[in-house]
């Protein structure tokens, strides 16, 4: 900048030009300076506004696209269309689970590795795959409320899940040229009750549904209750997972292993929920103020919704026999709907031999309990796919059955036009009363009237019955309902009642329903049935199933619910009263050297919450000293007499 020559003069202008040059240099690092601040403050995002992936190696493309609902919300959508399609079906799945998880399950150019396996066989026959987070969840705007009731007396909005999948389809049908312009939606649990809300007020374009193990009454017997007592242990952690934030952000945690010890110790639902912040939450705020099943839980209940409503979209209801959340739904939502449908071509059910969730994966087996191949992909290829494709491709009716049931026992699967098998025009098939006898013994025969009248046990809500064998962990959670009830058989607290070996096949298809004639200390009291299958005492190829007590069919009564679900009533100290519990369908053969047993219990726990046998108003908030042992009897005389109706079917049934 300055060319310095030294020189008197020079050094005047040297100085000069020192001066001016350590002036220039100051100058010029305080600029440099502020630039780097400058550019400091403005340092450019690496991640670019708009990334544009190059996928030319995958076998699909896949488009994002923010759809419009009628409220404007905007809702985030996954379209994964094969490469060169024309004229695909359209599968859409609406989940409250992260639709951008569900479309990114294998790191994979090909669509059937990165869509769930519930869609390999549509994808096998080049459908379009779409995923949807729900409004208020992950990517979609809007508020989130846990399964949005339909609009009505508990939704004053004009938007629900029926509106929200109507105003999808009307897009998809109008923006994706490659695809036929019919949409089937589909999906399990969650996002099997989204499925059933897609056909309340249908979109024309809707052609089809498929719900897996479909939420359908979450007080009765899906997640949230059954019969009135509460399943803690799950509902608290979901809602906490669910609604803390948008994206799932904050996860439950405890510092023990056994989750008996945390909830023991923790006493009471609301004390949990206390100890973790969920009354921030709106569903805990609204769950926890309902423990009855009054207007905010009819309202909801989806079957009884849906029987109001004209049948326009042909239904395949797909649930597990072993489903240990949502067991209740879908053979209630077919009940609710068969009668629109006389003709047998729109409403269908499936029972598979599945846990929540393998109808949609594999279906070889529940732990040790092993089925005949792989169940769930061969239903899924065999009558799952035949069915969409007829309605969404027109390809010839497959002649889905009313009913496709698993019989487990003897591993077959069978068709049937009616079920239970006791609904079937001109059927021979009826219940047989199976009695709980003196001795721990089960049979067909009413007691005897010499026989002693009762058996008794203690309650103890502080050494409550475990639901498993301990340590009780989440990673077994799919297997509990095949579990082996030894571990209980062997408790003061439970009674025990059992046939001798049968000497024949017997075969039950149906639902089984408890009758109960019991009486208690306490002013509440919970009653617990469990059906098992007591296995030989030696099974010489599979020596763990030797002597295993395989549980088979079983539920929960709060006894306060006895007279009415909705008003709750305190019963009265050692009163004989009748109790029917509705227990899960079951279409199960007992082979021949098995017993067939049944248990009875008062706590089920952790995962029910338990009664604190004296009568409170709100179980959720009792108090410790509010929970006191409790002596209860089940009567077994002739006129007293307690009993399983068993819907036993002929051994050469159909
Ligand atoms: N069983 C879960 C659920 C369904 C509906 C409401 C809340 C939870 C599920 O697996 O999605």
């Amino acid at each position: 900048m300055c060319a310095l020559i030294p020189g008197r003069k020079t050094l005047v202008d040297f100085s000069l030009c020192l001066a001016l040059a350590v002036t220039v240099a100051a100058t010029v690092h305080s600029s440099e300076i502020t630039q780097t601040q400058e550019a400091a403050a403005s340092l450019p995002s690496d991640t670019p506004k708009l990334f544009f992936p190059r996928t030319n190696d995958f076998e699909f493309v896949k488009r994002m696209e923010m759809i419009p609902m009628r409220d404007g919300v905007k809702l985030k959508t996954f379209i994964l269309i094969p490469k060169g399609t024309v004229g695909a079906p359209m599968l859409l799945t609406r989940t409250p689970y992260n639709a951008s998880a569900r479309v990114t399950r294998a790191p994979s150019t090909h669509l059937a590795a990165v869509v769930p396996q519930m869609d390999d066989t549509a994808v096998a026959a080049g459908y379009i795959i779409i995923f949807q987070d729900v409004r208020g969840k992950y990517g979609s705007e809007g508020d989130y409320v846990m399964t949005r009731p339909l609009r009505g007396p508990l939704n004053p909005t004009q938007v629900d899940h029926a509106t929200d999948t109507y105003d999808t389809i009307d897009w998809l049908v109008k923006h994706v040229p490659e695809s036929n312009g019919r949409v089937g939606t589909i999906g399990g649990s969650y996002e099997g009750f989204t499925t059933v809300m897609s056909t309340v007020h249908p979109h024309p374009a809707l052609k089809v549904a498929v719900p897996f193990s479909p939420m359908i009454d979450g007080w009765i017997g899906d997640d949230w209750f059954h019969n009135g007592a509460f399943r803690q242990d799950g509902t608290l952690q979901y809602i906490y997972g669910q609604e803390a934030a948008r994206s799932g952000d904050f996860g439950w945690w405890t510092g023990q292993a056994d989750t008996y010890d945390v909830w023991l110790r923790m006493g009471s639902a609301g004390a949990m929920a206390a100890s973790k912040g969920l009354e921030q939450l709106g569903f805990w705020r609204n769950l926890s103020a309902h423990p009855a099943y009054d207007a905010c839980w009819q309202h909801q209940a989806v079957d009884k919704l849906l029987a109001r409503e004209p049948l326009k979209v042909p239904m395949l209801i797909v649930d597990g026999l072993f489903d240990q959340e949502d067991i209740y739904g879908g053979p209630a939502l077919y009940q609710a709907l068969v009668g629109h449908d006389p003709a047998g071509k729109m409403v269908h059910l499936v029972l598979g031999p599945w846990n929540h969730g393998q109808g949609r994966r594999e279906g070889r087996g529940i732990g040790l309990i092993q089925f005949e191949g792989d169940t769930a992909t061969w239903f899924r290829r065999n009558v799952m796919q035949p069915f969409l494709d007829h309605y969404l491709k027109d390809a010839p009716d497959p002649g889905t059955p009313r009913a496709l049931v698993y019989e487990t026992g003897v591993n077959v699967w069978h068709r049937y036009d009616a079920w239970p098998r006791s609904a079937a025009s001109g059927s021979p098939e009826k219940s047989r009363h199976l009695y709980l006898l003196p001795a721990g013994q089960l049979g067909f025969t009413p007691p005897a009237p010499t026989a002693p009248a009762y058996d008794e046990y203690v309650s103890d809500p502080a050494k409550p019955v475990p639901y498993r064998a301990r340590p009780i962990q989440d990673l077994v959670w799919a297997e509990w309902l095949v579990d082996d009830q030894r571990f209980a058989a062997c408790r003061p607290d439970v009674l025990v009642y059992e046939t001798e070996p049968l000497t024949a096949p017997l075969r039950i298809a149906g639902e089984p329903i408890a009758r109960l004639l019991a009486s208690t200390t306490g002013s509440d009291a919970d009653w617990v049935v469990k059906i098992i299958d007591n296995w030989p005492d030696e099974v010489a190829d599979t020596p763990k199933l030797s002597g295993y007590q395989q549980l088979l069919s079983a539920d929960i009564l709060r006894g306060r619910y006895r007279v009415d679900p909705a008003r709750p009533q305190p019963l009265e100290p050692g009163k004989i009263l009748a109790y029917r519990l509705r227990l899960p369908n079951v279409c199960h053969t007992f082979l021949p050297g098995h017993r067939i047993m049944v248990q009875i219990q008062s706590t089920w726990f952790p995962l029910y919450d338990r009664n604190p046998q004296s009568y409170v108003t709100n179980i959720m908030f009792a108090k410790p000293t509010d929970y006191i042992k409790a002596t209860d009897r089940i009567w077994h005389t002739p006129k007293v007499a307690s009993l399983i109706e068993l819907p036993v079917i002929a051994p050469d049934s159909k």
